[in-house]
């Protein structure tokens, strides 16, 4: 597949593209410089250093789009504490990931486009597909309306075919597996599409994710897959250090001859370029990359653990200080963002209060093809 781009064009080319985007001194590959005086500590030790840029208005959508996803999570924690809902775990503090993965994503149905494999800390990248707020707020009160799962899942487990977004799976890492079956089909279509697989650094220790590395890079059968790994060096509460040998996680993939990166993924530009740069890479030559991405989390695991706000970095007030220190924007408008979309979650979470929840005829659909099966007490 792609035979007509010969892997030296490709490599002269992104190289290129990498040293653009990679800071003076700094090793692609490498992990992110510590930061600056200015900038705060975090347990996650990753905070926005780099001198990177992109357009300003990609940088003010991009903004836009981070605080709409912070204050949709806020909105749905504030959901589960007043009693309206049964759990909640999602994506404060990767914001600065998700958004870029969804606005570089080719968003359509099919093969010829994009295949996205989420886990549960998705929301930024749905929003920026174009998620509407209330779609989540549905599937955090288990509405009938529910678009993903017909009020049938719980919380952020997003499913949206049309968009190619493939159902979130509770138990964690086997998207790692299923991804590589998106990735085959697109192989054997030489469709332009990629396959693009997230998940937590923890849950890399289990074998979906060797499998996943193993079947990408196959001699001669490479798949177009971006595999990659959200490191907020917390599996529930064991800590990363405790549990891994290996410097970056994504170290692994060189042992298969993937290509890597290690990038910090609290900083929405630096997170867009290294994406974008290695999207085109997979584009271009069919073959797969593994990136992890250097993340906070914002509000603990779930709310099995209180989701209260922790003292990690926030991706988005550190971007918010630059644009604002840049004059792309002022602190006024920043906040009438904020307020607008406080109404936006209000207004949709007194909508879904109103909204049926899933009737008890409706417990078999979805589970299985066109149902067969799927009753038990049929068996
Ligand atoms: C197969 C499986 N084992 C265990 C769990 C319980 N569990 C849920 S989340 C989680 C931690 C995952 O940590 P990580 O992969 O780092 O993702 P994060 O939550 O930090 O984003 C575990 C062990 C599960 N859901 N599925
Ligand atoms: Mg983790």
């Amino acid at each position: 597949m792609r035979k007509n781009v010969s892997a030296k064009t490709v490599s002269k080319a992104v190289s290129k593209v990498v040293s653009k985007i990679t800071p003076k001194g700094a090793k692609r590959g490498a992990a992110p410089k510590a930061e600056s005086k200015s900038s705060a500590k975090a347990s996650s030790g990753i905070s926005i250093s780099s001198k990177l840029t992109l357009p300003k208005e990609l940088q003010l959508n991009m903004l836009d789009l981070m605080i709409k996803s912070r204050v949709l999570e806020e909105r749905l924690i504030k959901i589960y504490r007043a009693g309206e809902s049964y759990f909640w775990i999602g994506g404060p503090g990767e914001e600065a990931f998700g958004v870029p993965l969804g606005l570089l994503t080719h968003k359509g149905h099919g093969p010829e486009y994009d295949y996205l494999h989420l886990h549960y800390r998705a929301t930024p990248t749905m929003v920026a597909l174009g998620m509407p707020m209330i779609d989540s707020i549905r599937l955090m009160m288990n509405r009938a309306t529910d678009p993903s799962t017909g009020g049938r899942n719980f919380c952020n487990h997003y499913c949206f075919p049309q968009w190619n977004v493939t159902p979130v799976s509770s138990p964690i890492e086997v998207q790692y597996g299923m991804a590589l079956g998106t990735a085959m089909a697109q192989r054997r279509r030489n469709s332009k599409g990629i396959t693009i697989v997230s998940g937590g650094d923890a849950g890399t220790a289990e074998g979906d994710f060797a499998s996943c590395l193993v079947w990408a890079s196959r001699p001669g059968r490479e798949l177009p897959i971006f595999i990659t790994v959200q490191n907020n060096k917390w599996g529930i509460s064991t800590n990363f250090d405790s549990q891994h040998g290996e410097k970056h996680i994504a170290d692994r993939g060189k042992a298969f001859g993937i290509r890597t990166a290690v990038v910090n993924g609290n900083d929405p530009i630096e997170t867009y370029l290294s994406m974008q740069a290695e999207m085109d890479y997979i584009r271009k030559t069919g073959k797969p990359v593994l990136a992890e991405f250097r993340v906070s989390r914002l509000y603990g695991h779930s709310s099995a653990s209180g989701a209260n706000r922790e003292a990690d970095i926030c991706p988005i007030e550190a971007f918010e200080k630059r644009v604002v220190d840049a004059k792309a924007i002022t602190t006024a408008d920043v906040k009438a963002i904020w307020k607008r979309y406080e109404e936006e979650s209000k207004q949709a979470t007194e909508q879904a209060r109103g909204e049926p929840a899933p009737a008890r005829e409706s417990i078999w659909d979805n589970i299985y093809v066109g149902n067969e099966n799927a009753d038990w007490r049929k068996f």
